[in-house]
């Protein structure tokens, strides 16, 4: 038994996915163009510059694959990971194990499927502790103001802070 849900991702060619880690085994299944992957198992976390940035489904780097040469310090550290190439051309599917490192580049306008699954044990031992940090950012507690799911404005020039 495994209750499972699907991200479609629809893009032109050249879109980068940056480097994260997702708590779901994936079944990635490419539909229409090519894409790469760079793809790093959990042992090699300490090379992969983990960020403190929130999102709601993924643990992100702060390493910016396309812009490694402003980075010295991720790019040296980079440089030290063991990982693996992949590529995907419509028809292929490519399976992603929990918590694998990995970041996306289209070479071709892509449709692209992703079929993430958790078995009631992993339900309970990884989503529940995602969903009460979820609430816990929700409620301004656990990492605002650094997150992928709110935008923060800009406030006016009298109050000169971001809000
Ligand atoms: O296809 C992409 O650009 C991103 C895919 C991805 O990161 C995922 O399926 O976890």
């Amino acid at each position: 038994m495994r209750r499972t849900w699907e991200y479609t991702f629809i893009g032109p060619a050249n879109t980068v996915t940056g480097l994260h880690y997702d708590f779901p085994n994936n079944w990635f299944c490419q539909v229409t163009g090519v894409k790469e992957f760079l793809l790093f198992p959990p042992d090699q976390s300490a090379q992969m510059c983990k960020s403190r940035k929130y999102d709601w489904g993924a643990t992100l780097s702060d390493i910016d694959i396309s812009r490694l040469d402003e980075q010295p310090v991720e790019r040296e550290s980079f440089a030290k990971a063991e990982g693996l190439y992949a590529r995907v051309e419509a028809g292929d599917a490519l399976f992603v194990p929990s918590r694998t490192w990995h970041a996306v580049v289209s070479l071709e306008p892509s449709i692209s499927l992703a079929v993430f699954g958790l078995t009631p044990w992993e339900i309970l031992a990884g989503g529940l502790p995602s969903e009460t940090r979820a609430l816990l950012h929700r409620l301004h507690l656990y990492r605002w103001g650094n997150c992928t799911c709110h935008r923060m404005q800009q406030a006016p020039a009298s109050q000169g802070a971001l809000t």
